[in-house]
């Protein structure tokens, strides 16, 4: 029996992408040390093997393959925090590059793997201020956490070219969904906001910081989107050895997606405001027209996917 692989498959992405591949009729695997992700998150399903482990121990990860066949391999799980890879970068080191080879080597010795699926970041971009974003847009990576991805999603293509893996990368742009932790401050902005209107709708004090003056734009992608692409990219012959943007291919300003956040709850959100953040990026979004060509179509514009985010939220914490 073969199954599929989803590393961080208990996180925000990964989840909602088991989710879908379960509806598809696969049997899945997910590993997740737990450290982001949740066991709630993980569906309850007679497909689903859950094996709590830590994919940049290397002896973990050869076990794996010595136990499953893998049949296509999603490789979500990271340590997605900027802000710790700046801290640590040893540590983030090891899950987000060394695991990505452990990975790719299990995979290469196994010899029956359909697709390996890496998740990178619009962070390998950096602040090179060109826009939009293309596949083939210069790269500049400014933490720890982007020089890994970069180097991962590199890895990844290299594998095909050299040994014939079928490998494909993606870079998420901001993607914002339900199951998106808004505990850091460096968390997902659209989580924090969501947090901030559920404690207002509760009628509690509170405000939102607004770093420089909430004229920055994002991409901002509704994470079913993103589950799409993910499935779209896994199946299509033409996404193996390439790398695509995942992103709308618009862009909303934060004092724009604040307006449109009111306007749906109908609260009024409090702003304090503070200067701009160091190392924001003033400006982003991603031409998705590479993704387009293998079938993409993203189906949520910012309304519908914060709708009925918020929608989920609400009945959630009832
Ligand atoms: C995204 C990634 C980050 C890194 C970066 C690379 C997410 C969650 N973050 O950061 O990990 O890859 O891209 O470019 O995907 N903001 C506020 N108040 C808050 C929180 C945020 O004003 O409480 C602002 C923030 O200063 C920024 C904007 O909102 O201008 C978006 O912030 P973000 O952290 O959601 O996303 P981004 O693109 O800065």
């Amino acid at each position: 029996m073969s199954y599929y692989l989803v590393t961080g498959g208990a996180g925000f992405i990964g989840s909602h992408l088991v989710e879908e591949l379960l509806k598809l009729n696969k049997k899945v695997i997910i590993i997740d040390d737990l450290s982001m992700g949740k066991k709630e998150n993980i569906p309850e399903h007679e497909n689903v093997t859950f094996i709590k482990g830590d994919i940049s121990d290397s002896e973990f990860v050869t076990d794996i393959f010595m136990r499953y066949q893998f049949e296509k391999i999603y490789h979500l799980g990271a340590i997605a925090s900027v802000a710790a890879s700046v801290e640590t970068p040893l540590v983030t080191h090891k899950t987000n590059l060394d695991a990505t080879l452990y990975l790719l080597e299990g995979a290469k010795k196994q010899g029956i793997l359909k697709r390996f699926i890496f998740a990178s970041s619009a962070a390998v971009f950096g602040d090179e201020p060109t826009l939009p974003k293309t596949e083939t847009s210069d790269i500049k990576p400014l933490s720890p956490y982007a020089i890994d991805k970069y180097a991962s999603e590199q890895y990844v293509l290299t594998y095909n070219r050299l040994y014939n893996l079928p490998t494909t990368a993606v870079r998420f742009f901001n993607v914002f969904g339900s199951r998106q932790n808004p505990s850091s401050p460096y968390s997902g902005v659209v989580s924090i906001l969501t947090d901030k209107f559920l404690e207002l709708e509760k009628n509690h004090q509170v405000e939102f910081t607004l770093y420089g003056d909430g004229e920055q734009t994002r991409d901002f992608i509704y994470v079913k989107d993103v589950v799409s692409a993910l499935v779209l990219v896994g199946e299509s012959e033409k996404a193996i050895g390439e790398v695509f943007n995942v992103g709308t291919g618009n862009s909303i300003s934060l004092n724009e997606l604040i307006s449109l956040y009111e306007k749906l709850t109908g609260l009024k959100l409090h702003i304090k405001r503070e200067d701009e953040r160091a190392g924001d990026i003033k400006y982003s979004y991603s031409d998705i027209t590479k993704i387009k060509g293998i079938g993409f179509q993203s189906l949520y514009n910012m309304e519908k996917g914060l709708t009925e985010y918020w929608n989920e939220e609400t009945k959630r914490k009832e």
